[in-house]
């Protein structure tokens, strides 16, 4: 699959500092060193419905976790999947009498013009789940051989007995686990398993269902933990920098996945640090595709509002709060967005020199956006009130929104 196209990055004075951030696994503050290429893996949409902000406050997160890194003169190895099959796209393509290919690919392009739109930088590898079937089946396979997979009426489900760490990344309790694997996708009350928390890895072709030729493990299409497992293996290999989502996807999916992989390869861990966003609310509940309490970038674009707008309202909370969308958010962004663009179209303004490494030593700091916006409302007001001669310092200020937050000013 293709991604989108990548805005520029421009190249700011001295260099970024390391990022120190929330590790779930540990539950504690890690500070992340990656080698020259800084190895990241996101998990994508299931692309039955537009983008909402609940999901692009999401990538809003690993955004600036990459800008970090690149202000670091590091590169970086973007992997994201998009779960273009799964028992949720099958489901909104029968309620509303529609190929769920053609629902798929319709909201992959929406996606990826929201994402262009709000300067999301792209992955290098952007990849579904449908073309990642090949790759799929001979992990399943192997962990079949391996014995830390069984077999339950044609379907095949992973045993979660076989990773010595499972548990490791949310660091919950099995009854815990077990309501959460009822809530998120998993079957924890089909007899027969071996532990009610065992996820699927492979189910048989269904009547009335798209299936795939799965080799030795008859026609079916593939879970979906495994699914992200296989992209990233293929990808980035063991040991990665960063796994990121949402907290949603905590348990089971990066837990599953974690364990999935390990069992695969006798290695740990699959990624070294696990990142994950807070919720986006509408109305007191998480904002979600299920629930349809939903606010979509798109509809946003449409009504005029500034892609800019959207981030700096995106911007405007911690990544890893838990808020509440309301329409007060987006007038508080669009209000700031309009004083940042007019401080910085003066010729000259107070020095921002020191602006630049406040931006960067809020960035590092777990990602504390909302400190940095605060920075440059404080250059802005300093120009409003008394101006300042240094001619370098609007285009230096639009340059660090632009590289370090994926402003556009
Ligand atoms: N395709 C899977 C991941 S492999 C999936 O969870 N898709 S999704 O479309 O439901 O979500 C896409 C991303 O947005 C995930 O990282 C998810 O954790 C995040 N997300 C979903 N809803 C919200 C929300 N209300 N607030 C913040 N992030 C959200
Ligand atoms: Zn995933």
């Amino acid at each position: 699959m293709h991604a989108w196209p990548a805005s520029e990055v421009p190249a700011l004075p001295g260099s970024g500092r390391d990022l120190r951030i929330h590790d779930t696994a540990t539950g504690g503050r890690v500070t992340l060193v990656p080698g020259p290429v800084a190895r990241i893996y996101v998990c994508g949409i299931t692309p039955y419905d537009a983008t909402h902000m609940g999901h692009a406050a999401t990538y809003n997160a690993f955004d600036l976790v990459q800008r970090v890194w690149l202000d670091t003169k590091r590169q970086v190895h973007y992997v994201q999947n998009v779960t273009d099959i799964d028992d949720p796209l099958l489901e909104r393509a029968v309620r509303d009498g529609e190929d769920w290919t053609a629902l798929a690919e319709r909201e992959t392009t929406l996606f990826r013009e929201d994402m262009t739109a709000l300067r999301m930088l792209p992955p290098q590898h952007y990849v579904g789940a449908v073309e990642s079937i090949p790759k799929i089946v001979p992990l399943v396979e192997r962990l079949l051989s391996a014995g830390a997979a069984y077999e339950l009426e044609g379907d095949i489900y992973f045993s979660v007995a076989a990773d010595p760490s499972f548990g490791a990344v949310s660091g919950l309790d099995a009854e815990a686990m077990r309501l959460l694997s009822a809530e998120r996708g998993g079957d924890p009350d089909r007899p027969g398993k071996k532990n009610p928390l065992d996820p699927m890895l492979w189910m048989s072709a269904r009547p009335g269902e798209p299936s795939w030729d799965g080799a030795s493990l008859g026609p079916g299409r593939p879970g979906w933990h495994i699914e992200c497992v296989a992209i990233a293996l293929d990808h980035l290999g063991m040991g990665f920098d960063v796994q990121g989502g949402g907290s949603d996807l905590v348990f089971p999916h990066h837990e599953m996945g974690a364990s999935h992989a390990q069992a695969l390869t006798g290695e740990h861990p699959f990624a070294k640090t696990y990142v994950h966003a807070g919720m986006v609310a509408l109305d007191g509940e998480k904002m979600s595709k299920s629930r349809g309490n939903l606010v979509f970038i798109s509809k946003l674009r449409r009504d005029g509002v500034d892609p800019a707008a959207i981030r700096l309202a995106l911007l405007a909370h911690h990544y890893r709060a838990d808020w509440e969308w309301t329409d007060a958010v987006l007038t508080e962004a669009v209000e700031r967005l309009a004083r940042w663009r007019a401080a910085v179209s003066r010729p000259d303004g107070p020095s921002a020199d020191a602006l630049v490494e406040e931006v960067r030593e809020a960035l590092a700091d777990d990602l504390d956006a909302p400190r940095a916006l605060a920075a440059i409302d404080r250059w802005a007001a300093a120009q409003t009130a008394d101006g300042g001669t240094d001619e370098g310092a609007p285009g230096l200020v639009s340059r660090t929104a632009d590289a370090l937050l994926g402003v556009a000013l």
